[in-house]
């Protein structure tokens, strides 16, 4: 029998924590390996039987950090040798020739190619018709003609009525001609995949290669350790060395949805309450105490604890799960450690992308009085579970100093250092707007985008603006959300949860208007947020605007509706959303 060791190649590039839990998940030992001679060890061992290759992030960035490990060489020893390689997401596009995301796409000698192992070139998607990056659950089916297709069977445990999360802007897209012979069971005589199996997905009106089995490397552009159960069995097959599982049976009565899925995001307020102890919380426009308490004071709303909710929110169905610490623009993150813990805890047990938020910025640690620049705090995040950081009041400084510079970022803000160091689609912007209404658009500051609003203000003003606000919601800045989250993508963002303080926790839908503000000056997706009371707001949302995920948050905690109802809702309603629980 193999011994149950998974080995991991950290190629520097990001954060392998949530490809550790998953592993640990399905009863494997982790062993990381660090350099060249780990690795050449790792070759000549019969302990070493299976080695992932994961990635994240900029292909440019991570081709150098393998060159400059030495790693090259040794991972072409590796694959000559036989033994399983599983590569994911950037490690599927390092086996291409090279990418459109490198500055020297046409450099021979170039330290940003890739492996060339497939005679291809990574395109970008086209961002015209769809948000890019692609961040999302999307189907991932066998292309006709292939072993898996033939056979019935599910390739490594991919299986056709799964979804799996994605997040890349760049991709092994195939031209028309060649979507075309894939259809036709012909897709190794596609350029570059002569001896692939592979598995096609399609994102808006684009087909790409989203994995390939090519003798003993098996590689997905999609995150099997952020595809919940669905991609557990992926990398359970991969391990157990289970080529073709038998295919997942599909329950009587449902209807799969193939494509592309809006995401159903739960998100979890977290701070201390009066005794120290963290606690989910949910306000009323930002105001988390509950109100008329006879003599001692307005405690702080207790929903339950953090890390139960998530798991529950989890089981339940839901894409995504987002803790937003909403004292931390008071409190140092830093001395925050049971924040720490509660990502911890939940990233061993929930298997779909996790955000976390709040106090990401330069800091003072309040222990040793040393700086601790926004990045450290991010990737103390990343540590302790989190996928994705989420900056609220740092990323409306970073716009204003942008725009006070002429349209530039200077590559300081939090948002830049840590987009570059983690990639766009680890960085998310939190956005806490609130109404301001104007008689007529003269009547808004200079240079701010005033639209015409169905929902006249106090006095019968038809226009409004959106202003940003910083220290959640404390503060109102001179800055419009058009104005900011045009700057915050210029500056690396990867992603928006759009907040409405006017609509949170009202329980009367989501500000439509504000969305599509929002959508029409982005190409990055947003996600909708406050205002969601029943699964019909989601519905909604999705029908009559273009954003890409909406997030709840008192519905859920409160125990009024489940993320279960919400994907049923949408379901009834021909809405393409991920149905996988169990
Ligand atoms: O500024 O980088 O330290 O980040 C602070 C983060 O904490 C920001 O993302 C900010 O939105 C959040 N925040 C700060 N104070 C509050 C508060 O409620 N007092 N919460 C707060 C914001 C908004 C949503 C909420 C939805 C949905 N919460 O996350 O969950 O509005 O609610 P609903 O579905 O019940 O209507 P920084």
């Amino acid at each position: 029998m193999s011994p149950k060791v998974a080995y991991v190649l950290d190629v520097k590039s990001g954060n392998l924590q949530s490809l550790q839990n998953a592993i640990e998940k399905v009863g494997f030992e982790f062993t990381l390996i660090e350099t060249a001679a780990e690795l050449r060890a790792a070759i000549a061992s019969e302990a070493c039987q299976k080695l992932f290759l994961p990635g994240v992030g900029n292909f440019g960035h991570f081709m150098r950090q393998i060159n400059q490990l030495e790693l090259r060489e040794p991972i072409l020893e590796y694959i000559a040798s036989g033994k399983a390689l599983m590569g994911i997401c950037v490690g599927l596009q390092a086996l291409f020739n090279n990418s459109e995301e490198t500055n020297n796409l046409h450099d021979e000698n170039s330290d940003e190619n890739g492996l060339k192992l497939i005679n291809r070139t990574l395109k970008r998607f086209d961002d015209t018709e769809k948000s890019v990056p692609e961040i999302g659950w999307n189907s991932v089916i066998p292309a006709p003609g292939t072993e898996a297709a033939v056979q019935g069977k599910d390739l490594y445990g991919i299986s056709e009525s799964r979804k799996y999360y994605f997040v890349n802007s760049y991709a092994s897209i195939l031209s028309k001609e060649e979507t075309e012979l894939a259809k036709q069971g012909k897709a190794t005589e596609i350029t570059g995949l002569k001896d692939c199996e592979i598995s096609l997905t399609t994102y808006g009106s684009e087909t790409f290669v989203s994995a390939i089995s090519k003798g003993n490397v098996f590689v997905t552009q999609f995150h099997p350790e952020k595809s919940g159960n669905a991609g557990l069995k992926i990398i359970e097959a991969f391990l157990n060395g289970n080529k073709y599982t038998p295919a997942v049976a599909i329950p009587e009565g449902v209807k799969v949805q193939h494509g592309f899925t809006r995401r159903v995001i739960a998100c979890l307020d977290v701070r201390a309450n009066d005794n120290g102890d963290l606690v989910v919380t949910k306000g009323d426009q930002y105001d988390v105490r509950e109100r008329q308490v006879d003599g001692s004071g307005n405690p702080v709303r207790n929903l339950g604890k953090p890390v139960e909710m998530a798991r529950k929110y989890y089981e339940q169905g839901a894409d995504e799960v987002t803790f937003l610490n909403i004292t931390s623009f008071r409190n140092s993150p830093i001395a925050d450690l049971p924040m720490l813990e509660v990502l911890r805890q939940t990233s061993k047990s929930v298997f779909v992308p996790l955000t976390v938020g709040g106090g990401i910025r330069d800091i003072v640690d309040p222990s040793t009085g040393k700086l601790v620049s926004a990045l450290d705090v991010a990737s103390l995040y990343f540590r302790s579970g989190a996928d994705k950081v989420s900056i609220g009041s740092d990323a409306v400084y970073a716009a204003e100093a942008y725009y006070a510079r002429g349209e530039k970022g200077d590559g300081t803000s939090p948002l830049e250092t840590i987009s570059k160091a983690y990639g766009i689609q680890a960085v998310v912007v939190s956005v806490d707007p609130k109404r301001v209404y104007v008689e007529s658009p003269e009547a808004a500051p200079a240079n701010i985008k005033v639209i015409p609003t169905k929902y006249p203000g106090p006095n019968g003003e038809k226009y409004v603006w959106y202003q940003c606000t910083v220290k959640g919601g404390r503060e109102s800045r001179p800055i419009g959300v058009y104005e900011l989250v045009r700057a915050v993508e210029a500056l690396g963002a990867g992603e928006l949860l759009l907040n409405c303080i006017d609509k949170d926790g009202s329980n009367s839908g989501y500000d439509f208007e504000l969305i599509d503000l929002a959508k029409s000056a982005v190409a990055i997706p947003v996600i909708a947020s406050s205002g969601a009371g029943v699964p019909q707001h989601f519905v909604d949302v999705f029908e009559q605007t273009s954003a890409d995920a909406a997030l709840g948050a008192g519905m859920f905690h409160r125990g009024e509706y489940t993320v279960n109802e919400v994907k049923s809702e949408l379901m009834k309603n021909g809405i393409a959303t991920r149905n996988d629980v169990g």
